[in-house]
């Protein structure tokens, strides 16, 4: 059995990295449904029967637990998936939950009644699909009570990362953090809710000031992961190496990986 990682395109890689460093003997199938990416432009309807679709694909890999590396799929889909055609014997995990727990000191699977946190001040910067969607305010409040969130929609910012255009992607990640910081001056913590944000992570931390604190995605979802497969063994596999599936064409999304992660991967048909 593997675990596997659905994403959007090439963003969940940056999720994908973090866990096969964490967990270097854990088999994992990444699946981009690329043939359909971007998702932050579909609605809600849409988003929902792709994603499922993507998780039964991953389902004929074996992956019983598939950890939903898009924001903007965690967003529009996630809950609706868990609640209305999950079979009991699978599972879905999203990308908020994990910043979440590190925002409240919680864990996954914890239901207990939200509770006061200390952070009171939260900027989130995300794509205009999962800011319109509120579904982090929402997880949020699930856990936590007295939270001020301020989201920032950022238009742009994906489409200048995959094109390797840094000078762009710097621009608009600056002036994305102005333009929350007129509305929330001193923010404690900033959570990057899209798989792209790391790559770009430094710039945000320079735009908003050393005394934020940024929470960014990878190592969070990675950390949960390890402490959920601990919890639930059931669902660890071993033995076969990461492979790379997408919806789209694989010699040019091979090509276009290697120039997001710099690093070649090879990719199969779906
Ligand atoms: N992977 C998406 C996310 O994390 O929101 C970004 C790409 C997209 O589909 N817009």
């Amino acid at each position: 059995m593997a675990v596997g990682i659905f994403d959007s395109g090439l963003g969940g890689l940056t999720i994908h990295r973090a866990v096969a460093e964490r967990l270097p003997d854990l088999p994992l199938v990444y699946l981009g449904d690329n043939a359909n990416a971007p998702y932050g432009v579909r609605d809600a309807d849409d988003i929902f029967d792709l994603t499922c679709a993507g998780v039964e694909r991953l389902w004929q890999e074996g992956c019983d637990l598939v950890i939903l590396a898009c924001n903007t799929a965690s967003a529009a889909a996630l809950r609706r998936m868990q609640e209305t055609w999950l079979p009991e014997d699978k599972r879905v995990l999203g990308v908020f939950v994990p910043m979440i727990e590190a925002l409240t000191e919680r864990r996954w699977g914890d239901n207990s009644p939200p509770r006061e946190v200390e952070i009171k001040q939260v900027a989130l910067f995300a794509t205009p699909a999962t800011v319109a969607s509120r579904a982090f305010q929402r997880e949020l409040a699930f856990r936590a009570v007295g939270v001020d969130v301020e989201a920032q929609p950022c238009g742009g910012v994906v489409d200048a990362i995959e094109q390797g255009d840094e000078i762009l992607a710097e621009a608009l990640v600056t002036s994305h953090v102005e333009a929350l910081l007129r509305r929330m001056p001193q923010p404690e913590a900033a959570i990057l809710g899209c798989t792209h944000y790391p790559l770009v992570e430094a710039v945000f931390q320079q735009a908003l000031g050393p005394q934020v604190t940024v929470y960014s995605q990878p190592g969070l979802v990675a950390e949960s992961l390890a402490d959920y497969l601990e919890r639930r063994p059931e669902f660890l596999g071993e033995g076969a190496q990461s492979r790379f599936l997408t919806t789209g064409d694989p010699t040019r999304v091979s090509g276009k990986a290697v120039q997001f992660l710099r690093r070649p991967l090879r990719f199969e048909t779906a």
